[in-house]
This record gives C-alpha cells, structure tokens and sequence, in this order.
C-alpha cells in the first residue's frame, strides 16, 4: 500500500513537471505567434527589414538629401568635416548584438553597407501608420528598426567642448528611449571648432550621422548698432543684482544665436524639422512614435513640453519691441493666433508665459519664413538682447504665439523631460505604465503654479489629460 502511494506521488510530481514544460514551451510559442500575426496582418507594403539591413538606411548618399549633407559635411561651416566618415561608420552598433565597430575601416569590411559617397538605393520603410497609443499596431514594437517613413529631421545641438561628458548623458537618453529605432541625424553647433574627443564620443552614441558645425563669427558677435558702453554698463548692473547670467556676453551670444541663426546654419539648411537636446536633460519615458512625423502629419510648427513665466528682469522692454513689429508688420501676424497665452489684456502687456526652449521639436522652415526673420531682425535692432538679457524662450514663445495658428503649437504630454530644474512626467498612471516611465508623477510641473501649460489647454480648448485634477 505504502510502495503504490509512493507511485502515485511519483506520477502526479512527474505529470506536473510535464505539464509545466509544456505550459513554458506553448507560452513562448504564443508569444512568437503573435508577434508574426502582427506583421501578417499589417497592410502597409513593408514591414520591419531584417536587421542587417539597417546601416543602409543611415549610411548611404542616394537621395538628393544625403548627398547635400556629405557635402556641406566636407566644405561645411568651417568646422564641418568629417559628417559622412563618422556618420557611416558607426550605425551598426546599435543594432542588438551586433559588433560592428565604430571605426570607419572596421565597419566598411564586414558590414553590407556601401562605401561613403556610393548612391544608395532607397530603403523603403513603408508607411506603416503610427502607432499613438497602445490600442494601436505596433505599439509594442520596441525592438529593431522602426516602420515607416522618416521626415527631413534632425536633432540639434549647440554645445561647447567641456559639455561633452553632460551631451553624452542627453544622447545616451535619447537614443535609448527613441533615436535607437529611428537613426535620425545629429548636427553640433559650435562658436570654437569641435576637438576630437567631443566628436568621437557623441559619434560613437549617436545611431545617426553625426555633423559638427562651426558658427560664423556674424552669428555669435555684437552687431555694428550695438553700443558697447551701454551694453557694458546692463551687465555690471546686472552682475549687482544678481541676476542669473546677468553679467554673461556668452549667454548673451547663446540667446540671440538661438533665436536668430541656429535654423540657418549650413549644416541645418539641409533639414526641415529639429529636436534641440540640450546637455544633461532627461528622458523618462519610451517615446512609441515619430514626434517629427506627428508634427509633420499634424501640421504642427513648434511643440513644448514645458512652459512657465519668463523672469522679469531680463526682458523689461521685450514687450515694446514685439508691439513695434505688430505695428510695422500686421501682415505677418496669424489670425486665430495664440495671443491669449501671451497677455491676459489683449496684447497690451506680456504675461511672461513662455513654452521652454531647451526642448523643441519644430518646423525649420518656419523659422526660416519671412515673418519670422522679420520678427527676430525687429528685435535685435532694438538691441535687447544686449541691453538686456533676452532669451531665446520668449523670443521663439511670441513668435509661434503670434505667427502660428493656436492648432499649429503642439503639446507633448508623452514626452517625459527634465532640465533643471524642472520635470515633466506625464499626467496619468496608466500613459505613465504604457511608456514605461521612470519619472516621479509629483515632480510634474504642468499643473502647479508657475506654469502657463494650463493656459495653453484653456486657449486651445483642450481637454487636460486624465489625472490632472489629482496633481492640481
Ligand atoms: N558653443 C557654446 N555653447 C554654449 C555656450 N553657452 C551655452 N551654450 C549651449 O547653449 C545651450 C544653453 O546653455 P545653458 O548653459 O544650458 O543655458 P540654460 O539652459 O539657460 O541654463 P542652465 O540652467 O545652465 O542649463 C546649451 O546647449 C549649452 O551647451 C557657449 O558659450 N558656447
Ligand atoms: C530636406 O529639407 C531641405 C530644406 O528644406 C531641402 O533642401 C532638402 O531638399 C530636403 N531633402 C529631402 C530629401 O527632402
Ligand atoms: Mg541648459
């Protein structure tokens, strides 16, 4: 009796056990199968290319586009050399598992890439439709090269040679969360040559092509009109009281460079959209989507994740000037613009409100229009950006306020983001779970106080996203 008990035992463990693999084995091959019934049942033309593919889509000339790039990579803004080398070399790397090295002549042997110059043939793609929330196709697709088409883009970023260690820290992020699936290109601005540790580390995390520029001396100086005693005397006042970068000329240079030239370096004339990344920000959630294809297929022109009030001190008479340009060019001032973000009496005084520039994604194009050069040569003729401290926030903030329709302004709440000393995390548990975020909901500032984001929804009529209230 005991000995058949035992057998009994025996054979329930042993069935479990069975039962168990079994149970593994059938999961893992669920998993598979639905995965290939996502691409089966997909009715855009094209769907993932094999991996090895992919360097062909960073690498080659081929389209018109790539080859201007390589040129203006080479005969380029003083600094810009080694754009296609670089670029080329080293996008295999992101590919999971791959080894391929980042040196030029590592990569030329073993890759199916063509050489640097060689015409590519079109890699298609396909124009899979996004995937905008989870419900979507794809959504979950987060491995490999990303379906569907790419835009004229480009992420931008002015940066001096000691950022470096502090840009790495913004690419690394950037890629891991979005560039990695999209290998969009990454131009660096410069008032000094880049040195050569700068370029190898941000090529080597970069899983686009690389573009180093150096910024004309026009671009970053004091224009003729500027009185520099006048100029000299603001920043020694400003140097006593306190205010932040108040006594800076570089600030300075950066502000007006950003609001009045960084669209129209040569480097940058190759493209029609931009991210800036600033050095040390962060990214706290996947980004699922093209952002630059949102806004394109959006019609949007200029995007924010964060807004606040500019600081007083450093544009008192941004005002006048901006007031100037509506009267001299009411032609270039957009009807059903957002005028109602900007002032709360009807233009007749600024309400500090501006969307942070640190993060942008938006359309190079627009900033290259008439209008908007009106409005920035407007504005450095009155010589504020000297005379004062303005920023390049404000400036860009009153231009999308005034020369953009109020739908052409995009929100990202999806794009989770910190520069100090401000976070946004997405409002909402469950976008914050689909994104994976790592960001504290607590630390968003979209709902407090001192940010003018709540005023963006009210203009626009927007609802605010779920779980707003909660963080209020
Ligand atoms: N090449 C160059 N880049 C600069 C210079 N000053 C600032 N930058 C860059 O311009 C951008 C804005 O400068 P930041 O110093 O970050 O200014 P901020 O964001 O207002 O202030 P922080 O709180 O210090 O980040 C960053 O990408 C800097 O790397 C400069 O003198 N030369
Ligand atoms: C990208 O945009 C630039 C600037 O508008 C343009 O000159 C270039 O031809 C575009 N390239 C492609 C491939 O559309
Ligand atoms: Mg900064």
């Amino acid at each position: 009796m005991a000995a058949g008990n035992a057998r009994i035992v025996r054979y329930i463990v042993f069935a479990a056990f069975f039962l168990g693999v079994l149970y593994l084995i059938s999961n893992n091959q669920g998993y598979r199968l639905q995965s290939d019934l996502y691409n089966v049942g997909k009715t855009q033309p094209v769907t993932n290319p094999p991996e090895k593919e992919q360097p062909i889509i960073n690498g080659g000339g081929g389209s018109t586009w790539s080859e201007t790039l390589d040129k203006s990579g080479g005969t380029g803004s003083g600094d810009g050399v080694k754009s296609d080398g670089n670029g080329v070399g080293k996008s295999g790397s992101t590919v999971p598992g791959s080894s391929t090295s980042n040196s030029e002549s590592d990569s030329m042997k073993g890759s199916t890439r063509p050489p640097p110059g060689t015409p590519k043939q079109q890699t298609d793609l396909g124009e899979a439709a996004m995937a905008l929330t989870p419900n979507d196709h794809g959504w979950n697709d987060m491995l490999g090269t990303a379906p569907g088409p790419r835009m004229n883009a480009t992420f931008v970023t002015l940066a001096r040679n000691s950022d470096v260690w502090d840009i790495a820290r913004s690419i690394r992020q950037v890629e891991d969360r979005f560039n990695r699936r999209y290998n969009y290109d990454w131009v660096f601005l410069n008032d000094k040559p880049f040195d050569d540790t700068f370029k190898k580390v941000t090529t080597s995390l970069v899983s686009g092509k690389t573009h180093y520029g150096e910024i004309p001396h026009e671009h970053w100086s004091f224009p003729e009109h500027i009185d520099q005693d006048k100029a000299k005397k603001v920043r020694e006042d400003m140097a006593q009281r306190k205010i932040i970068y108040g006594d800076s000329i570089s600030y300075r240079h950066m502000c007006r460079f950003e609001s009045g030239f960084f669209f129209r370096q040569e480097l940058m004339m190759n493209y029609e959209w931009y991210w800036r990344v600033e050095p040390s920000i962060e990214l706290f959630c996947d980004v699922h989507y093209d952002p630059f294809r949102y806004m394109a297929e959006h019609k949007k022109k200029y995007s924010f994740v964060l807004s606040l009030y500019e600081y007083v001190e450093t544009i008192p008479t941004l005002w006048d000037s901006v007031k100037k340009f509506m009267k001299n060019y009411p032609e270039h001032i957009a009807d059903g613009n957002s005028m109602g973000f900007l002032s709360d009496d009807g233009g007749e005084t600024y309400n500090k409100c501006h969307f942070w520039s640190n993060f942008e994604v938006g359309n190079l194009e627009w900033l290259r229009s008439q209008p908007y050069i009106d409005f920035f040569e407007s504005l450095d003729q009155d010589g504020g950006f000297f005379y004062e401290r303005w920023g390049d926030a404000p400036v860009h903030s009153i231009a999308a306020g005034l020369l953009l329709k109020k739908e052409e302004i995009h929100f990202f709440n999806d794009i989770a983001y910190y520069h100090v000393p401000f976070t946004h995390c997405p409002t909402g548990e469950q976008t914050r779970i689909d994104l994976r975020c790592h960001c504290n909901p607590k630390e968003n500032f979209d709902w407090k106080g001192y940010s003018c984001t709540s005023r963006y929804f009210d203009i626009n009529k927007l609802d605010k996203p779920q779980g707003h209230i909660e963080e209020e």
